[in-house]
């Protein structure tokens, strides 16, 4: 079959504010199977530009596709841009299948398959099998019923086949690469860069996480193997920048070892960036030093907050030390550590505020990131949070970049103001710009001043959007009235094997 893969352009900051793109590591995924299975694949990225909506359409009706599949990391943000992109295409590709894959319509599929009664299909959970089935099932007329992880309209009326099993061998399949142009994707300054991903998933068991559920079981590819993908691909196409795409890749101690020591044995120079817990991080002190032999130059560390009560309601299951010793550690290898940080969880004050911005200052990390918290569906907090109202109805700015829930104690505007006060004081201590004007390792130097160029369009962009776009303050739904019911009960998107799985035994398997 003919079949064409496509890349909304997303509104938010992640997508629009670098002038530079990542390639879609989702849709990738999905196109190396069926490439392998004899069929013509195409990607149209319309993050490039952006992409105007008649243009991308334009292409895609040049191309003839007897498949058009749609999907993007944005997710739940990126999902409206997805509705109007696809509704446009089906009315341009009368005969072609529409199908729309990724972890918004995994969850969603029943409201997306009522208000866009013209999808052919949505596949629910990891896409490579599932699709490959699916358009196996389009060639030859078949029925759907019987391909699991499959979401459709069956007798007018949206029906989802049972939950796919996890890919227990990542290895089995392979990413596409040449659906993309290498020398258009970068990162990091304009270095060539890609999305990787050693790993799926993650073991524990914070509330308020998206992800987790949805990869259901924390999962590693060989780490040779992925080691020898990441220097073929440094070799043959000149990647230079690898943003891994793992929840959690450290989560086993003994296959992320391994993965260090083949990627030191390649022997080649890359930029690796990643997140992971801080306690991994403290876990790994003896050997952090091959961290940053294999190339590591910045974590991204989900803190969250600094206050250990909210940390125990959202069963984060970290400490304010470990953030702490953490982010010491990783200095001393010379690693930059980027602090998450996030606003609202619970009812914050503004002497709250001012205890979390002192706080974050005394643990002294490289670069911060202060998000507002933004509840998905399917996981546990949504229901402590189900009764909040809701401040901001746009869904393109449910993206953790816009307050999104309303705080009983300030309107938005001041919790706006606090959270771009605590970006600037904690950016622009002394501390900080001190290592902005000199850092004795240059590749740790431009990384530090290529985060200040973006921080500072961002912050200001930010301004001016909340100033004149964003109009964070109609109070008109509680979350459950405009988000929908709890779903927690399907928080886990795949199955093990034929059995539902416990994330207690996984913890256990992760050791
Ligand atoms: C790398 C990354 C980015 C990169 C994007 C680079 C790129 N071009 O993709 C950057 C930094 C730009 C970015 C930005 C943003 N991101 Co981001 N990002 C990620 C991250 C870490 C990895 C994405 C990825 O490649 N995953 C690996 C691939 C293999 O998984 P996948 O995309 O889900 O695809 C699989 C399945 O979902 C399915 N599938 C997916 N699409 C399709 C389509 C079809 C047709 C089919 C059949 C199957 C299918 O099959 C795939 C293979 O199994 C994820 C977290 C994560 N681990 O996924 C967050 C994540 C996707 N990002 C998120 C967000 C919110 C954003 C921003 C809105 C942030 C912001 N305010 O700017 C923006 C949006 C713009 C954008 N381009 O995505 C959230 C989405 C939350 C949600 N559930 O809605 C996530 C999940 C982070 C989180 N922990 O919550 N992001
Ligand atoms: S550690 Fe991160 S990835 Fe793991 S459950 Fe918590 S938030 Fe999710």
């Amino acid at each position: 079959m003919r079949i064409l893969l496509v890349n909304v352009p997303h509104p938010a900051i992640g997508s629009r504010i670098p002038k530079e793109q990542l390639p879609p590591l989702g849709l990738l995924s999905i196109g190396g199977p069926l490439i392998d299975d004899g069929h013509e694949v195409r990607l149209i990225d319309g993050e490039f530009g952006p992409m105007p909506l008649e243009t991308l359409v334009a292409q895609a009706v040049e191309y003839r596709p007897d498949a058009v599949l749609f999907g993007h990391s944005g997710s739940s943000s990126g999902h409206p841009v997805i509705a109007r992109y696809a509704a446009m295409m089906r009315r341009s590709l009368p005969g072609s299948k529409i199908v729309y894959g990724g972890v918004h319509p995994t969850y969603f599929w029943r409201e997306i398959l009522a208000a866009e009664p013209w999808l052919d299909a949505i596949v629910r959970g990891e896409g490579e099998e599932t699709v490959r089935r699916l358009i196996q099932a389009f060639e030859e007329n078949a029925p759907l019923d019987a391909i699991e992880g499959l979401a459709f309209h069956r007798d007018g009326v949206p029906f989802a086949t049972a939950a796919a099993p996890v890919i227990r061998n990542l290895d089995d399949y392979r990413i596409g690469w040449e659906l993309i142009d290498h020398a258009r994707y970068s990162y990091w300054g304009g270095k060539r860069a890609v999305v990787v991903q050693f790993s799926r998933g993650c073991p524990h068991l914070c509330t308020y996480c998206g992800q987790r559920g949805f990869w259901t079981r924390w999962r590693h590819r060989d780490p040779v193997l992925f080691a020898r993908e990441i220097a073929w691909l440094h070799r043959e196409h000149g990647v230079q920048v690898f943003n891994f795409a793992d929840e959690n890749p450290s989560a086993g101690r003994k296959p992320w070892k391994a993965f260090l020591e083949a990627l030191i044995a390649e022997n080649i120079d890359v930029t690796l960036v990643g997140s992971t817990r801080a306690d991994d991080i403290v876990r790994d002190a003896e050997f952090l030093h091959l961290y940053k032999q294999a190339g590591f130059e910045r974590f991204l560390m989900g803190m969250e907050n600094t206050d250990e009560d909210t940390l125990r309601l959202i069963r984060k299951g970290a400490k304010t030390s470990t953030d702490r010793e953490a982010i010491r550690l990783l200095r001393r290898h010379n690693i930059l550590s980027m602090a998450t940080w996030v606003a609202g969880f619970s009812e914050q004050t503004d002497r709250d505020l001012f205890r979390g911005l002192k706080q974050l200052i005394s643990y002294d990390p490289d670069q911060i990131q202060a998000l507002y918290v933004t509840p998905h569906r399917w996981t546990p907090y949504f229901r402590e949070a189900e009764g909040r109202e809701v401040v901001q109805v746009d869904q393109t700015k449910w993206d953790y970049k816009h307050q999104v829930l309303a705080m009983q104690c300030m309107p938005p505007w001041r919790l706006f103001l606090w959270v771009k006060f605590i970006e600037a004081a904690c950016q622009l201590r002394p501390r900080a710009l001190l290592r902005w004007l000199w850092h004795p390792e240059p590749k740790i130097q431009h990384a530090i001043r290529w985060y200040y160029r973006m921080g500072r369009r961002v912050w200001f962009h930010e301004i001016f959007s909340f100033l004149f776009r964003d109009h964070a303050h109609r109070r008109q739904f509680t979350l459950a009235e405009f988000v929908g019911q709890a779903q927690d009960a399907e928080e886990e998107a795949m199955t093990i094997g034929k059995r539902p799985a416990t994330i207690a035994r996984l913890a256990e398997q992760v050791g």
